[in-house]
Order: C-alpha cells, then sequence, then structure tokens
C-alpha cells in the first residue's frame, strides 16, 4: 500500500480549510485537516470536510452517466445515454428555443461557487445572450456586499488579521464555528485570539450559539427585526456621543442627516418592535462603541428579510460610526489582484448582457450583480409573464428544497418545457429533470476556488482521484456546450487551459500554484491610503448614499424601511408563534444527507422549542410536530430548547429523505421552503423573508416509528 497525500480546499463552506487527502492506487481512503502547511484549517466542530468528502467521494449512489428520463417528471425512470448525445441534445433545444422565443427564454441557474464552475455559467449565458442567470444571490452575500459597497465604496471590507488591538466585537446572525466566520471574513480562531486576551463579546441571535456561552451580552431579538435594532444601537451611539469624532467629522458625509433621523424614533419603539429591551440596547451600543477598534460580525440572517438590504446598511453604518474602519484591528479592505478578475470573466470582450431583456429588470441591484432573484424565475415560468421561459439549466442546486414557496417551486419545474440537472447525486430536483449529467466533484478535476470573492483569498484545488464513472466537472461540461452552441471561440479547446488563463495576473502557471496552493490578498489600512481607501464619489464613507438615491433606493437606513420586515413578521391569534432557522451544522445547505456517518450524528429534521411553548401545544421531546403557516404544513422532530424566547420556533432547513422512494425522496415532508412565501420582495435586490414568519404547531396525527430524540446536541 502507498499512500500518497495531497492538499487541497475543503469545497463544502466559505471557510475553505486547508485539508489532505490520503489517496491509495486512486482511491481516498482519508481526508485529514492539514497541520502541516501552516495554511488555515480551522475544521468545524463536525468535521464537515474530513468526515463527508471521503464519504462522497465513494459514494455508491454517485451519478455516474448522463441519464435521460423515460418516464413521466418524477417517476424515476431514466435511460443511460452517451455525453454526446446529451449535449447535442440540449445545444439543439437552446437553439431551437433561441431562435423560435429569443434566446432569453432559456435560462442558467447557479448555486453558491464551489471552483470555476459559476464564472462558467455566467460566461456562457452572456455569450449565448441571455440575460437570465438565477443564483441564491437574493438571499446570500448581495445585500452585505451592496451594503458596503454604497457605505464604503468596496465589498472587500474585511476583519484585520491583526487580532491583538481589537477591543469589542458584536457576532449577529451568524454562527462562525459552524458555518464559515463571519461574513467580514472573520475566523473562529481570529475571535478566539480576541477573546483570549479579554475582547468584549456580544452576541445577537435569537438563538443559542457556542459563542453565546461565552459572551458578555447576548441578545435575543424578534427574528426579521434586526434593522431596527441597528438602528436603535446607532441612535444611542450617536445620542451619547459615542462615536468617534475625528473619524466622523473627517470621512463620513451624512452624518447630520442620519442624527436627525434616529430623534425620530425612541428606544420604547425599538424595546417594542424587537423585544430587546431598552437597557440591552444601550449596554450593547456603549460596549461596541467603547471596544473601538471593534469589530460588527453579521452573517445571513440579517439579508433574509424584506429590509435586508437596508438592515445590513444600517450595519456597514455601524461599523463605521465608531472609527473602527480602516484602522489596525477593525476593518480593512483587502484586495486580490493576482487574479482575473471574475466579473470580467463573466462578459468576455465587453460583451454586454442585455439588462432590458432580463425578466428581473424591476430589481436594480440584482440585475447590477448579473443575477436574478430565484422567485423571479418560478414566476415567470408559471405565469409566461413578460414572456416565455422554456429551458433552464441548473447546476449545482436543488431549488425544490432551497428556493421559497417550495410549493410553487415545484409547479414551475413541472412546467418546464425543457430541464437539464448537473448534480453529484441524484435530488428532489433532478426527479423532474429531462437530462441529469453527472458532475465531477473538486479532487476529481482541477479547479480554483476564489469565492466569497469579497473576502480575497484565491486558493489551488488539483486533482487527486477519478470521478466516478462517466462524471465530468461542471466547467468541462459548459466548455463543451459552449462549442455545441457555436460560441466556443470565447472558450478553451481543452477546459483545463483556463486554469493558466486565470492565474495569469499572478505570473504564475497552474503547476506552480499547486505548490504556492494560496494567494491571500493584500490589505490595506486608511493611514497611507488616503486617496483610495473609500471608493465612493466622496471618496469618504456615505452615512447618506446620493448613487443609492439615484438609483430609486432609500439613502439612509430608514426606521419605516426597517418595518416594512414587521408587515410581513407580525403575530396573530391564528399565528402566534415566529420561526427562523440557521444553517444546518452537519451538512452543507441541502446536501450532503447521503452520508452515512454524518446522518447518524443527524438523523432527520429537528424543530427546537420551548418546552413551554411546546407543551402548550401537546407536544413532548421526540414527538413529531406540524409546522404550519398560510402556505403549507411541515413535520419535524421536536427538541426542547430553554433558552429561546416562549414565541420562537426554531426549525431546520434543507432536509429530504435520500433513502425515502416515495414523493421524491420526501422532498416536502420537512422542507421548510414549504412554509416559507415567495413575496412579498425588497424592490432593489429581491430578497424574500426567510426569517421571521408567523406560524403555528401541533402535534402530527401520525408520530411514524419510534425515533429517539433527533442526534446529537446542535450547539
Ligand atoms: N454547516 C454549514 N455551513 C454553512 C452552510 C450550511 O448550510 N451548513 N451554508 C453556507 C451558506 S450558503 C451561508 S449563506 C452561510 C450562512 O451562515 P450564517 O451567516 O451563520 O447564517 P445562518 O446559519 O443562516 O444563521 C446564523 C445565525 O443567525 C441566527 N438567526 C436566525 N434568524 C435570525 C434573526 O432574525 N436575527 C438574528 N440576529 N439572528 C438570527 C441563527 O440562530 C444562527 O445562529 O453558511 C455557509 N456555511
Ligand atoms: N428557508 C430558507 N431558505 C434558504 C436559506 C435559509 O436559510 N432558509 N438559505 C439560502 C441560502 S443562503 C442559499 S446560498 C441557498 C442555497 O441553495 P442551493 O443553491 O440550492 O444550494 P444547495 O442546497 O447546496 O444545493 C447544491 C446542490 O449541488 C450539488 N453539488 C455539490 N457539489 C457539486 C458540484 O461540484 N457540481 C454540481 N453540479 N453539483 C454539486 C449538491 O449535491 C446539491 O444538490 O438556499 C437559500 N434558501
Ligand atoms: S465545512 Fe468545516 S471543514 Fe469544510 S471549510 Fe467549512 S469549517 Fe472547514
Ligand atoms: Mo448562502
Amino acid at each position: 500500500m502507498s499512500i500518497s497525500k495531497h492538499g487541497f480546499f475543503c469545497f463544502f463552506c466559505g471557510k475553505h480549510c486547508s485539508l489532505i487527502a490520503h489517496v491509495d492506487e486512486g482511491r481516498v481512503v482519508k481526508v485529514t485537516a492539514d497541520k502541516e502547511s501552516g495554511i488555515p484549517s480551522d475544521v468545524c466542530p463536525d468535521a464537515k470536510g474530513p468526515r463527508t468528502i471521503p464519504a462522497t467521494y465513494n459514494h455508491p449512489d454517485r451519478l455516474r452517466h448522463p441519464l435521460r428520463r423515460v418516464g413521466a417528471k418524477g417517476e424515476g425512470k431514466w435511460e443511460r445515454i452517451s455525453w454526446d448525445e446529451a449535449l447535442d441534445t440540449i445545444a439543439q433545444k437552446m437553439l431551437v428555443c433561441k431562435k423560435e422565443s429569443g434566446a432569453q427564454s432559456v435560462a442558467m441557474v447557479l448555486g453558491e461557487p464551489k471552483g470555476l464552475e459559476f464564472a462558467f455559467g455566467q460566461r456562457l449565458a452572456t455569450v449565448f445572450g441571455t440575460p437570465n442567470v438565477i443564483t441564491p444571490g437574493c438571499y446570500c452575500g448581495v445585500q452585505t456586499g451592496a451594503a458596503n459597497l454604497y457605505t464604503f465604496g468596496s465589498m472587500m471590507v474585511n476583519a484585520d488579521d491583526d487580532t491583538e488591538r481589537t477591543g469589542a466585537v458584536m457576532i449577529w446572525g451568524n454562527n462562525p464555528r459552524h458555518i464559515g466566520g463571519t461574513f467580514n471574513g472573520m475566523m473562529p480562531s481570529e475571535l478566539d485570539a480576541r477573546l483570549a486576551r479579554g475582547c468584549k463579546l456580544i452576541v445577537v441571535d435569537p438563538g443559542k450559539i457556542d459563542y453565546a456561552e461565552r459572551a458578555d451580552l447576548w441578545i435575543k431579538p424578534k427574528p426579521g427585526m434586526d434593522g431596527v435594532l441597528a438602528l436603535g444601537m446607532i441612535k444611542v451611539i450617536i445620542e451619547e456621543g459615542l462615536y468617534d469624532p475625528d473619524f466622523v467629522a473627517g470621512w463620513t458625509v451624512g452624518f447630520e442627516d442620519l442624527k436627525a433621523h434616529v430623534a425620530t424614533f425612541s428606544l420604547q419603539d425599538v424595546e417594542r418592535e424587537t423585544w430587546v429591551p431598552a437597557d440591552q440596547v444601550m449596554a450593547a451600543a456603549r460596549m461596541f462603541a467603547a471596544g473601538r477598534p471593534s469589530i460588527l460580525g453579521s452573517g445571513n440572517a440579517l439579508e433574509g428579510t424584506v429590509a435586508a438590504l437596508q438592515t445590513c446598511r444600517a450595519v456597514s453604518i455601524l461599523n463605521g460610526l465608531t472609527g473602527s474602519v480602516g484602522v489596525p484591528g477593525g476593518l480593512v479592505i483587502k484586495e486580490q489582484d493576482q487574479f482575473y478578475r471574475p466579473g470580467r470573466f463573466y462578459f468576455p470582450k465587453g460583451i454586454p448582457r442585455l439588462k432590458e431583456n432580463s425578466i428581473a429588470n424591476d430589481f436594480i441591484l440584482a440585475v447590477g450583480s448579473a443575477y436574478v432573484p430565484t422567485q423571479t424565475l418560478v414566476n415567470t415560468i408559471l405565469t409566461g409573464e413578460p414572456y416565455p421561459i422554456r429551458t433552464a439549466l441548473f447546476f449545482v442546486t436543488n431549488p425544490l428544497s432551497t428556493y421559497p414557496d417550495a410549493g410553487a417551486t415545484y409547479e414551475a419545474l413541472k412546467k418546464l418545457e425543457f430541464m437539464v440537472v448537473a448534480d453529484i447525486f441524484h435530488t428532489p430536483t433532478t426527479q423532474l429533470a429531462d437530462i441529469v449529467l453527472p458532475a465531477a466533484l473538486p479532487g476529481e478535476h482541477a479547479t480554483i476556488a476564489y469565492w466569497p470573492a469579497w473576502v480575497g483569498y484565491v486558493k489551488c484545488d488539483p486533482k487527486f482521484t477519478d470521478p466516478p464513472g462517466e462524471a465530468w466537472a461542471d466547467m468541462k461540461i459548459l466548455n463543451e456546450l459552449a462549442k455545441r452552441l457555436g460560441v466556443g471561440e470565447y472558450f478553451w479547446e481543452d477546459v483545463d487551459e483556463v486554469l493558466d488563463f486565470m492565474l495569469e495576473p499572478a505570473g504564475m502557471t497552474f503547476e506552480e500554484f499547486t505548490k504556492r496552493r494560496i494567494i491571500p490578498p493584500k490589505k490595506y489600512y486608511l493611514k497611507g491610503n488616503e486617496e483610495r481607501f473609500f471608493k465612493t464619489p466622496s471618496g469618504k464613507m456615505e452615512i447618506y448614499s446620493k448613487r443609492m438615491e439615484a438609483l430609486g433606493i432609500a439613502p439612509l437606513p430608514y426606521y419605516e424601511e426597517m418595518m416594512k420586515a414587521r408587515q410581513v413578521s407580525s403575530l396573530s391569534e391564528e399565528y402566534p408563534l415566529i420561526f427562523t432557522n440557521r444553517k444546518e451544522t452537519g451538512f452543507m445547505l441541502s446536501g450532503y444527507r447521503m452520508d452515512p456517518g454524518m446522518r447518524r450524528s443527524y438523523p432527520e429534521a429537528v424543530v427546537e422549542i420551548h418546552p413551554e411553548t411546546a407543551a402548550r401545544a401537546g407536544l413532548a421531546e421526540g414527538d413529531l410536530a406540524h409546522i404550519e403557516t398560510r402556505k403549507g404544513r411541515i413535520v419535524q422532530r421536536v427538541r426542547f430548547n430553554e433558552e429561546l424566547d416562549r414565541r420562537v420556533v426554531m426549525p431546520a432547513f434543507g432536509w429530504w429523505y435520500p433513502e425515502e422512494k416515495e414523493d421524491l425522496f420526501g422532498w416536502r415532508k420537512s422542507n421548510l421552503n414549504i412554509l416559507v412565501d415567495g413575496s412579498p420582495e425588497e424592490l432593489s435586490t429581491g430578497a424574500v423573508q426567510l426569517r421571521g414568519i408567523p406560524c403555528k404547531i401541533g402535534r402530527a396525527p401520525d408520530q411514524g416509528p419510534a425515533e429517539a430524540g433527533g442526534g446529537e446536541e446542535i450547539s
């Protein structure tokens, strides 16, 4: 036995821990954390990379060959076809749609990038001529990114890796140890280093994260109402004079407007709307400001409301007011100039995207960020307005489990004239496809990881094992499809040539990169970079954004904007409870439920409920509960959580059951998005309310086979 070792990066969450694959005659026998190279390997407590990656490479259920549906949609009957036949069929259908209905009748649907496939999907859509690229942007990353862009002039505003000086950290709507760090790139190890030095910690989360145990203050807001809470803290910081006067005077515009605005509401208003006592709002604001330089590390929970963009704006402003931006230990700009800019890759040779043709042209920031909100795709397929979407290609995404309003999504996918899904396993979504394509994972092909792009790291993923059967890398699928669509000139003869192309700005080949493994970003403080730090029109931090105003978006994060979330999240006699969710700690989104090891730890979907709330609904721990909204009803296993507010329930997200043969792998049963509405929407990004949704609970009449309470403790 001769084991070879290969460094690569975990492709699950955005932390991309450095890992080592142990390969025996082509088979990955083990994956371990990389403790040798010194490259960060801050593996999560569930060790998802080391546990689930080898199980996935070697899984007997991996898709191995292109498949064509032979039965009715959803029947699960397939015939094996060749790659030539699959790609010819897809290309022919796309070209017919283009000829008859215009290129815009074909949609490209993409999930979170792992390697370069997302960039390939964007590029192919551009040159084929469709503006309709659907991504999870409407609920992931875009609100945070846009808020930083308009406030600071850059999306790449990140936590300094100098952990010595930070006096306070506020973790807000983010579960850093389990999901990959804060959205501004603070790793758990960096947070731990700060805490070890005595840095203060504030946690703002309706549920308990492990860091809440160590927090000086843990605030449990009403889900979905964080925007009002952030404004409340801004009010305290301004009215008590806790901001940095020199920074505000020298480096901000619009402070007086904000000051006037925060005088229009009271802390009692904040308390009423957020359920956070006024004295806690004051305590948090004072602690955060006194800690200067301080870091507010926010997360995805703030992006899932109809007030998401303005909530994130308030967070950006909070980060800036204390004078913590641009200074050591606070937030710095990180830039990556040694990699071909992904945005430029989307639009080769300056070929524009015909925005006016986009089904999302009402959503000005969505169109500007090259995506269509997911529910816009669903609505357009269902209504045929403003024009029909006939064909859709899905890469690295499982919409039946992850899009809001799963019922409508199901109807839309059933109605699609032609549907192609590339995945590594069958999923609920593949069951509705006409053609299913087997994808290869990183490690089974060479690629480059650059996501999340605003954190600035570029990482090397070499090939060290063969893909199962005839599986291909997604980027190869897209490259070969491009040739058949007559746009091969924008792609590569052999897809791997793109690896060197992307690294040209670094002056190295992919071969050389396999030794270097990582290209970190460069960081800038304000001092010494005054001319270029804030790339806003004013050259300063823009509290008041005229650029947003010109786009018809509120230029300040007004209280009334935040209250739009309240219109969705008001409790009633019929729906007296409110739910929100967090990402599962053991799984990436809706994926990997077929890993037997992780399923032993987390066998099924679990809803956390306060014991008193459960008792009122006749529920004991371990029972199956109904959770119900106007949209529908699902079933999850009850676990008591005494630390939740009695009005809040915390169901699990992303569940389906690969082992169930009925109803598209039981796609409906525990699917949180059955409960979620696809409207109303935030008007510029298309964000919908995923957090803070009124519901009721009850005991499911059919309690199913007895099952022990649902796995290990989720912290
Ligand atoms: N293990 C694992 N890691 C992942 C993922 C995964 O599915 N599993 N997904 C990846 C992706 S795509 C993303 S976007 C990130 C997201 O990761 P995070 O940014 O951590 O987002 P969530 O896990 O959705 O929620 C974070 C925290 O917000 C809290 N929360 C829920 N609702 C509210 C609210 O209304 N207000 C406040 N203040 N807090 C609330 C939850 O209790 C939770 O502790 O994780 C990435 N990493
Ligand atoms: N209610 C509610 N809804 C949510 C969220 C929430 O918190 N609550 N979170 C939202 C967020 S932040 C996001 S990012 C979205 C994500 O939603 P999706 O984009 O649908 O993401 P996944 O569920 O991870 O689906 C990814 C699929 O890709 C497959 N896959 C894995 N690797 C590869 C590969 O290399 N190639 C190919 N072709 N396939 C691969 C996996 O098997 C899986 O089926 O969900 C959103 N929806
Ligand atoms: S899933 Fe776990 S091992 Fe993988 S990158 Fe994220 S934290 Fe690291
Ligand atoms: Mo996400």
